[in-house]
């Protein structure tokens, strides 16, 4: 049996944006951190990274929707981060980014990883943001890593 998979090291010729919301940003941030480092450690040169900031993650399908039209990218990982509060104002932004997302990546068929939080505490978060339940930003670009890699072995 061939397996088809995607290695875990940059190509160095593909181009790849992070799109961060700003809201909660002391937890959007480390995610970024997370994302940079990833990519810096699996051979890539963070210099040729772009970041894309947005106000919320409601914002992020759209921005998203923009990078992969400009055609500049080949890739976009996208983190941010939406906790919830005491009204359902929770529930609304955090199906949209999901929806939003994941309808933007279909369209036009490149790698686009989730790194959006969607938690019900702040301690929740921290504990994805480079704390005890690791960093969810990094494991969204090692995503981004594996399927560049994996559709262009499958040459899609
Ligand atoms: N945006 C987030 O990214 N995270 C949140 O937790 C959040 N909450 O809770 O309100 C949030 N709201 C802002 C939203 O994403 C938009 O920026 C705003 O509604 C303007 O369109």
């Amino acid at each position: 049996m061939k397996i088809v998979e995607g290695k875990l090291q940059v190509q160095t010729d593909k181009r790849v944006a992070i799109i961060n919301s700003r809201f909660n940003h002391i937890i959007t941030d480390r995610l970024v951190e997370g994302a940079v480092d990833a990519y810096s450690r699996h051979g890539g040169d963070a210099d040729n990274l772009d970041l894309i900031l947005v106000p919320g993650a409601f914002e992020i399908p759209l921005a998203l929707e923009k990078a992969l039209a400009s055609g500049k990218y080949d890739a976009v990982c996208c983190v941010g981060a939406v906790i919830r509060g005491a009204t359902p104002h929770f529930d609304y932004i955090s199906a949209e980014a999901t929806k939003g997302v994941a309808s933007v990546a279909l369209k036009y068929g490149k790698p686009v990883a989730f790194g959006v939080l969607t938690v019900d505490t702040i301690e929740q978060a921290i504990e994805r943001a480079g704390s005890k339940a690791g960093n969810k930003g990094s494991e969204a670009m090692v995503t981004v890593i594996e399927m560049l890699n994996l559709y262009s072995e499958i040459d899609l």
